[in-house]
């Protein structure tokens, strides 16, 4: 339930340099959900390094030991884990890392230690995922029935394993667009948000309000750049598209979806808003962007003024739809739940935010 692809990226760059190759974040595909030992293996052959696979782990674990208190938890994490933690639902964690290594990583998240009453690594099997071992010893050490069981994984070896040890699988792939490799998980969401316990005889969450879950406020702003030109004119929603330059960072840190929030314009006021973050699966953009609507009638455009927004709230997952009819019937209804919202004291003392005042 945390993201280390980038801890293990940052890591490869600087170490390649030495044997003068350069990391070009290929094998991050390749190595989810491997063993150190498998992923090492990877790099070796992919690099052609002229080392054995053994000689490379022994270099290279001294550099991770000291970063993984830079890993954060995954959105929503945190959440779900002090959530199933309430209503005493046993929990246990199987990596294929080495138990050291997790035991090290999860020590950084205040309160998780004690949530997992089972917690199983790599090096406590004879075969990692995709073998079900893994996951039939933690069955084992909680005394309940794999069938009675639900993996939650980010990887698709991780899957394969969960499936084979005959439990069921919501995959949360940790890579944008790979929905389409984690065939066999019982459902593929998109970040931990989208986790509807109830579906899976879990207790459901209670923090949604009006069908909206508030997210910790964070802002971001810029000028309004040209879109698509498909807001206005295709779906009649004209979007104030904001440019992402310099906050790629930002944006990957956050989930896809639609949220809602404030938005300052230039000198012209503060103003409702509801935003879709991501790829527009129905237009398959290659770029995270984000697509800020303004729940207010303007006359003229506004291309090259500030815009700057403090997200409060998530509405849902960016969805596919069979039709341009269904995208904009649904884009709307997300327009009047943030409407609704925004009403709240909750989310309506952010419209104060000093961040939004230009004026
Ligand atoms: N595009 C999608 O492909 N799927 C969605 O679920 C989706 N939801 C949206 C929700 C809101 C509130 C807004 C403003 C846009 C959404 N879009 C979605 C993006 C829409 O496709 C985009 O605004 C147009 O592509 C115009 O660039
Ligand atoms: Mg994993």
């Amino acid at each position: 339930m945390a993201e280390a692809d980038g801890i293990l990226s940052e890591i490869l760059k600087v170490f390649l340099v030495k044997y003068g190759k350069q990391w070009d974040g290929r094998e991050a595909l390749k190595i989810a959900g491997k063993t150190p030992f498998e992923s090492a293996a990877v790099i070796v052959e992919d690099y052609e390094l002229p080392c054995a696979t053994e000689e490379f782990v022994s270099e290279i674990t001294p550099m991770f030991s000291n970063q993984w208190c830079k890993i954060k938890a995954l959105p929503g994490a945190d959440r779900l884990i002090k959530h199933l933690r309430h209503h005493e639902v046993p929990m246990a964690l199987a990596s294929n890392s080495p138990k050291e290594n997790i035991e090290a990583k999860i020590s950084y998240h205040e309160g998780w230690k004690e949530t997992f009453s089972v917690v199983i690594g790599g090096d406590e099997v004879r075969i990692g995922k995709p073998s079900p071992e893994i996951f039939l010893e933690a069955a084992n050490r909680l005394k309940i029935e794999p069938p009675n069981l639900l993996v939650i994984e980010d990887s698709v070896p991780g899957v394969t394993a969960g499936k084979a040890a005959g439990m069921e699988v919501v995959a949360v792939p940790s890579l944008p667009k790979q929905t389409h490799l984690y065939t066999s998980a019982d459902e593929v969401i998109n970040s931990l948000l989208d986790l509807g316990p109830e579906k899976w005889g879990l207790p459901p969450f209670q923090d949604w309000i009006e069908r909206t879950l508030p997210v910790e406020p964070w802002h971001i702003g810029g000028p309004i750049i040209k879109g698509f030109g498909r807001g206005s004119k295709l779906l009649g929603v004209p979007t104030a598209n904001l440019s992402t330059e310099g906050y790629s960072d930002l944006l990957s840190e956050h989930p896809s979806g639609v949220y809602f929030g404030w938005a300052g314009l230039s000198a012209r006021g503060v103003y409702k808003m509801v935003t879709s973050i991501g790829w527009n699966p129905y237009f398959d953009n290659k770029e995270k962007t984000i697509e800020p609507w303004l729940l207010h009638k303007f006359d003229e455009n506004f291309y090259g003024e500030e815009l700057r927004l403090v997200i409060v709230g998530y509405i849902r997952a960016e969805a596919n739809f069979p039709s341009l009819e269904s995208l904009i019937a649904k884009i709307h209804e997300d327009g009047d739940v943030a409407e609704r919202a925004l009403g709240l004291p909750l989310y309506a003392k952010h419209r104060d935010d000093p961040y939004l005042k230009m004026y």
